[in-house]
């Protein structure tokens, strides 16, 4: 007895939780999608003439940050595919993106030295990154993902 009783009020939880307010809910996701090149996207390095390392098929890949440079820079990945992005450095990195908003920033005080945080890109489109510490949008300690459709 005690536990259907327990069950009934769990499901009014439920059933009451999705329209509190009744505004849609937002889903949390951390790719939303390639911010549109053209106004408002801030300056970005010319990806035109880099080589991208192609690492297409693969589940999760890793992109090293080093002192002070990504290894490798320029990559091309499936859509789907998890970027373990690796502190191999002696020094405290991030890795934030050149569009803001295009995916979850990994902030200094998570990636000191050892430290790896995942990123799942999901949405075909070139995602450029920096290390705000060690460079600047286009120039310095810079890379790219670049995710097929
Ligand atoms: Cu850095």
């Amino acid at each position: 007895m005690r536990i259907r009783a327990l069950l009934i009020v769990a499901a009014a939880t439920v059933a009451t939780a999705g329209c509190g307010n009744g505004e849609p809910a937002t889903p949390i996701t951390q790719v939303t999608s390639a911010a549109p090149a053209g106004e408002g996207t801030p300056a970005g390095p010319d990806l035109s003439a880099e080589e991208f390392t192609d690492l297409s098929g693969e589940s999760t890949v890793v992109v090293q940050a080093r002192d002070n440079s990504f290894v490798k820079p320029y990559i091309e990945v499936s859509a789907g595919t998890k970027v373990d992005f690796t502190n191999k450095g002696r020094n405290q990195h991030n890795v934030v993106p050149v569009t803001e908003g295009a995916f979850a920033q990994i902030p200094s005080e998570a990636f000191q030295p050892k430290d790896q945080d995942a990123i799942t890109f999901t949405v075909p489109g070139d995602y450029a990154y920096y290390c705000s510490l060690h460079g600047t949008p286009d120039k310095g300690m810079i890379g790219a993902i670049r995710v097929l459709g």
